[in-house]
């Protein structure tokens, strides 16, 4: 039955009660505790500036897809300053993919505050998330956001998921609420910590490597091994579209099904891998008008670049809920320096890394790649999977897991990407 004019009435008061009268967005309270002990934590001499703030949502969203397709997701979205009594308002149909990428210092103390701002368009969804640092040391189960042994956090609240930051390295994040489902849905992130062997004096002698103020390393390697000059986060994962397209039909969702067909590194299908740009979620019309309809929802490239004689970087991780993936560097030797967050090293100490030229990587896995290009001739490389049939997006072919690698020549720049010949600077690790 249609309701009358007097019940649409009614209906118009209560909305007005409801949003009218309050400025509000919901109960967001996100925490921070000051750094007032006066202990310098992470080591680079400032007593005062080691607790770290920061503030996600989750919710949903939709991502391009390398062949147009717009994907329904499951994702977070960084709101760190964002007031607090706005962050539902920007954190809705506001979904990343990958995940926001977090970058500490290891030391540091980090206030992780979580809103779920629910599932716009599953509205019959009351799903919890929560954080899981993946790999991570974590001595209180109560932050470490697995299912049955942490809060999960619910619609509507917010909770500050604290970590002392013990250990440097390449991990991930997701939410571990129904993991397989919110994984595969796209709640996954790049995170990495960086050492304090960063911090270490101007001239330091490190077993015969000298250090410099501005040297950064991926690990307390103690001799240097895992200096870099630029680095970049690469997120290896996949979608099974049906999934997803069966998830806001509010179907029955095809676990044993599950398929992946679009291969992706960091929430992008080549060639969106070289497009330099932020990509944005055309279809957030919101629950009310908006001044950012057009919301960020890829927001890293992964064009790697760097001038010859650089050591890059590469902190590969997968975190695919169906394929392991193979990636590749024709013409470019990789260097695996580390795996699973630690630093390649044998029980005496004895540096195993290797030189390969393909890593594979499951679900959950990370690894440091180091690329030397002193001896490399300038140009551009690629980047790519040899699991071919990720070379595509979907049903489009000539696409998927692969990406482009400039080498510029330092004297001004060369290849097909252009540009500057500046190293260093390049890479995505300012936050
Ligand atoms: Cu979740």
């Amino acid at each position: 039955m249609r309701p009358g004019r007097g019940k649409y009435a009614v209906l118009l008061l209560e909305a007005l009660l409801l949003f009218g009268s309050a400025q509000t967005y919901g109960d967001i309270v996100s925490q921070f505790k000051p750094d007032t002990d006066g202990i310098d934590t992470d080591g680079d001499g400032d007593p005062n500036n080691d607790h770290v703030f920061k503030h996600v949502t989750a919710g949903d969203g939709f991502i391009n897809m390398a062949d147009g397709k717009l994907q329904y997701i499951f994702g977070f979205s960084d709101v760190t300053g964002i007031p607090d009594n706005m962050v539902t308002h920007h954190g809705m149909l506001a979904a990343n993919f990958p995940a926001p990428t977090l970058v500490f210092k290891e030391g540091q103390r980090v206030y992780l505050n979580l809103s779920n701002v629910g599932m716009m368009k599953r509205p019959d969804l009351f799903d919890a998330h929560s954080i899981h640092w993946h790999g991570f040391p974590n001595a209180a189960p109560i932050f470490d956001g697995v299912q049955h042994s942490a809060p999960m956090i619910n619609m509507g609240h917010t909770f500050p998921f604290y970590y002392e930051v013990v250990e440097p390295g390449t991990f991930i994040y997701h939410c571990h609420v129904e993991a397989t489902e919110h994984m595969q849905m796209g709640m996954l992130g790049n995170l990495y910590v960086l050492p304090k062997q960063n911090n270490l004096p101007d001239g330091t002698n490190l077993n015969g490597f000298i250090h410099h103020t501005g040297y950064k390393y991926a690990y307390n390697d103690g001799d240097g091994s895992s200096y870099y000059d630029v680095d970049f986060p690469l997120q290896l994962s996949g979608f099974d579209p049906i999934y997803h397209d069966e998830h806001i039909a509010v179907q029955p969702l095809p676990f044993a099904l599950m398929k992946d067909r679009y291969g992706m590194i960091n929430g992008r299908g080549y060639p969106q891998t070289v497009d330099p740009n932020v990509l944005y979620n055309t279809a957030a019309a919101g629950p009310e008008p908006m001044d950012d309809v057009n919301r960020p929802s890829q927001k890293i490239h992964s064009i790697i670049t760097g001038t010859k004689g650089e050591r890059i970087l590469l902190r590969i991780s997968s975190l695919s809920t169906v394929d392991f993936f193979t990636v590749t560097i024709p013409g470019i030797p990789m260097k695996v320096i580390g795996t699973g967050s630690r630093l390649l090293r044998g029980p005496t100490g004895k540096d195993t890394s290797y030189m390969t030229s393909s890593v594979t990587l499951g679900g959950g896995e990370t690894i440091d790649v180091i690329l030397e290009t002193a001896n490399l001739q300038p140009g551009t490389y690629l980047l790519y999977t040899t699991n071919l049939n990720f070379l595509s997006n979907d049903k489009e072919d000539f696409g998927g897991v692969m990406t482009e690698i400039t080498i510029h020549d330092g004297q001004g720049g060369i290849g097909p990407i252009g540009g500057g010949g500046g190293g260093g600077g390049g890479g995505h690790t300012m936050p």
